[in-house]
């Protein structure tokens, strides 16, 4: 198969980093002049290195979103303090492992209940639709949070790509899982998983995110695509995405599958409704320079306004 799989990683692939930036600010130099930064990829040949090296900007266009007030968490620790359980189930892991992830070539698969089902690569995903900064408060489930600037454009604009035929209700994300490129621990049913009912998808928060602080994503952020849904908990944005499947049934999940008394489908950020385990109404900002670290959780993680109406009638207790 050949989703997601890179050509065997040589050495001599590997552009010396040194040449590599200064190659990158020459082209980039030019172009981002002209506006077509985000057309990069066009322009160069495929660069198998880790994604430090290989982290460039993305040029981005205004968009319309609902503003962030607090500080945005410096990208030295939003880069450093992960969840990619692939890599390692440490925070630190995602950081020392990640490079080793080939991200080029990269393809998704979009298939199940849509009538466009087809497999795209990724720097055609990336030219697809004008790239926004979006800066959203993210809420991990262990109560933990950051103010990130993603750069993408919603979910919506692959939905509607795809054109899911009626029956389909939800969509479910497959994220890469190679265990020549990955540490792929014991105890975890991989591919990690996730799924958001169509409705959700097509929510215009829901991003199709590709980078962060203005550069293409680290490989521990998910490279080279990841989902971001702001108003849930951080384990529902799978990272590194190789499959967009739509279906009927609401499919299983990572972290759900593992213990849905803990994890629901829906996962919406709620302050009233505690994980077994602990209380999810404060959270703990991972910058340590904000003054105070922890603040109470909203509701929706702050994006009631634009998401609460998905859920009229449905007892987010029950369907936490
Ligand atoms: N494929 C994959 N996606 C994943 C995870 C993972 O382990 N594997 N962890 C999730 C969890 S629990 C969180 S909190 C966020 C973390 O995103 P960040 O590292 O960019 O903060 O990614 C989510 N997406
Ligand atoms: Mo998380």
């Amino acid at each position: 198969m050949l989703i997601g799989k890179a050509p065997e990683f040589k050495s001599s692939d590997i552009t010396p980093r040194e040449k590599f930036l200064n190659r990158r600010n020459l082209i980039f130099g030019g172009l981002a002049a002209a506006g077509v930064a985000y057309e990069w990829h066009k322009k160069m040949p495929p660069l198998y290195t880790p994604s430090v090296e290989a982290s460039s900007k993305l040029a981005t266009v205004p968009g319309t979103f609902p503003p962030v007030s607090d500080p945005v968490t410096p990208q030295g620790k939003a880069t450093s303090y992960n969840n990619f359980y692939e890599f390692g189930t440490d925070k630190a892991d995602p950081k020392a492992n990640a490079g080793k992830m080939h991200v080029r070539p990269w393809t998704i698969k979009i298939e199940g209940l849509c009538n466009n089902p087809k497999t795209v690569d990724i720097d055609a995903l990336l030219k697809f639709k004008p790239l926004e900064d979006r800066t959203y408060r993210f809420r991990c489930v262990e109560a933990w949070s950051m103010i990130v600037p993603w750069v993408g454009y919603p979910l919506a604009e692959l939905i509607k790509f795809a054109d899911p035929k009626p029956q389909a209700k939800f969509v479910e994300f497959t994220s890469l899982a190679d265990r020549s490129q990955m540490e792929l621990p014991g105890g975890f049913d991989w591919p990690y998983k996730e799924g958001l009912r169509i409705d959700e998808a097509m929510n215009p928060l829901a991003l199709l995110t590709f980078g962060s602080y203005g550069q293409t994503l680290e490989n521990q952020q998910g490279a080279p695509v990841r989902v971001i849904v702001p108003w849930k908990y951080g384990f529902k944005s799978a990272k590194s995405i190789v499959k967009i499947r739509f279906t009927d049934k609401q499919p299983t999940t990572t972290w759900n599958d593992m213990a849905s008394n803990e994890y629901g489908f829906y996962s919406n950020v709620n302050p009233g409704h505690s994980h077994p385990r602990w209380s999810q109404a404060h959270e703990r900002r991972i910058d340590a320079s904000v003054f105070p670290k922890t603040i109470a959780t909203l509701p929706f993680n702050g994006y009631a306004n634009e998401v609460a109406s998905l859920y009229n009638g449905m007892d987010l207790n029950r369907y936490f």
